[in-house]
């Protein structure tokens, strides 16, 4: 029978040493602090209408970096909607996160994806998918190709809560157990999907104990404790790499923001409950634990906040001056030899854009 372990210890409370290498927490540390201040900017900026969307990510850093850190450079990511740091941490340079946010031609992408949807092939992270729960699927057929080909590469698939209740993610599950692929779930269970509460979507006690039904280990972590998510994905991540098949990891967080900027949660949610969860605020948290390691200080983090805060603003401005795509970018990067009928379409929409 595999097992359902719940991890409720906190790292103010961690009794052994920083494990060595020391600086592995203070990296994991800059990449957290570094998103909630590209977050709080992103969605400043669409606020002033300068960009048009923004899913923020804030309260949910310890569980996107904690595990992503767990990987190794081969491995791949596969995200849902809020690991846009697993990309910069991973390599992502902030121009093109900026740059895809603004969809002009600076983007890798040039436009053709909404925002929030980066891509980092370098990096091994695939584009997310709209769609809740596809990425589930695919995430366990990169891991079986892995597999197959005898590739020492592992899969981390993001889902968020709401995605269990798709089917998808019961065929992926499904499939990942019976072949033992080298795939980690980790589920950022922030407790809401939209406006709809995870009590509404489960009467699981539970999502973590849904992959003993699948025949694999479930494991649920306090995902406000970067420390604790790492070690607990490394684990699993360790063990599929070694042969011994996925493992769910459940980690229970918070989404402090709306949905998206489009959304207004005052309208389902109790305002009582964010305020509760911001008190165990996990940037601020694990800051407050580097400190009593001796791994930060006051002055690193001011100086860290300056440097990062000046970067952001100087590659905004820079993304900010650049063009829109060329209008014959709407018809590239799809066929190797364009059909006539596009070239012809081609040569049309460059007369009318000119
Ligand atoms: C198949 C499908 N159904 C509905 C939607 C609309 N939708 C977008 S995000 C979302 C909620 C996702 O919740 P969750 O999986 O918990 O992720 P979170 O937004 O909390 O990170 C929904 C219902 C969609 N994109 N795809
Ligand atoms: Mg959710």
């Amino acid at each position: 029978m595999p097992d359902v372990a719940v991890d409720k210890s906190l790292p103010a409370k961690a009794k052994s040493p920083v494990p060595a290498p020391l600086n592995k927490w203070v990296r994991i540390y800059q990449a957290m602090k570094q998103q909630r201040l590209l977050d709080e900017k992103m969605v400043l900026l669409q606020r002033q209408g300068r960009i048009g969307f923004y899913g923020p990510i804030t309260g949910q850093e310890a569980a996107t970096i904690g595990s992503v850190s767990a990987l190794e450079k081969q491995d791949w990511v596969v995200p849902a909607l809020r690991e846009a740091g697993a990309a910069l941490f991973r390599g992502l340079p902030m121009d093109q996160f900026i740059a895809q946010l603004y969809g002009n031609s600076l983007d890798w992408i040039q436009g053709r994806q909404m925002p929030c949807h980066y891509t980092y092939k370098d990096g091994r992270y695939v584009s997310m998918s709209s769609c809740i729960a596809t990425q589930l699927p695919h995430a366990v057929g990169i891991a079986m190709a892995a597999q197959y080909q005898k590739k020492n590469e592992v899969v981390l698939a993001y889902l968020g809560d709401g995605a269990t209740s798709e089917g998808d993610f019961h065929s992926a599950m499904n499939f990942a157990g019976v072949y033992k692929t080298p795939v980690v779930f980790f589920c950022q269970n922030n407790q809401w999907a939209i406006s709809v509460p995870v009590r509404s979507q489960t009467a699981s006690k539970s999502i973590a104990m849904k992959a003993a039904a699948y025949g694999f280990d479930g494991v649920q972590v306090d995902g406000n404790d970067a420390v604790k998510v790492h070690e607990v994905t490394k684990k699993a991540v360790d063990k599929a790499r070694r042969g011994g098949g996925p493992t769910l990891i459940e980690a229970l967080t918070y989404r402090i923001g709306g949905h998206t900027t489009s959304d207004d949660p005052s309208r389902y949610r109790n305002e009582k409950e964010t305020a509760a969860w911001a008190k165990k605020d996990p940037v601020d948290r694990m800051r407050k634990y580097l400190v009593s390691k001796k791994l930060w200080s006051t002055k690193q983090e001011k100086d860290f906040e300056d440097q990062i805060t000046a970067r952001i603003k100087k590659v905004v401005d820079e993304v900010e001056k650049a063009p829109p795509p060329p209008v014959k970018s709407i018809f590239e990067d799809v066929y190797a030899q364009m059909p006539w009928h596009l070239r012809e379409q081609m040569k049309e929409a460059s007369r009318e854009r000119a």
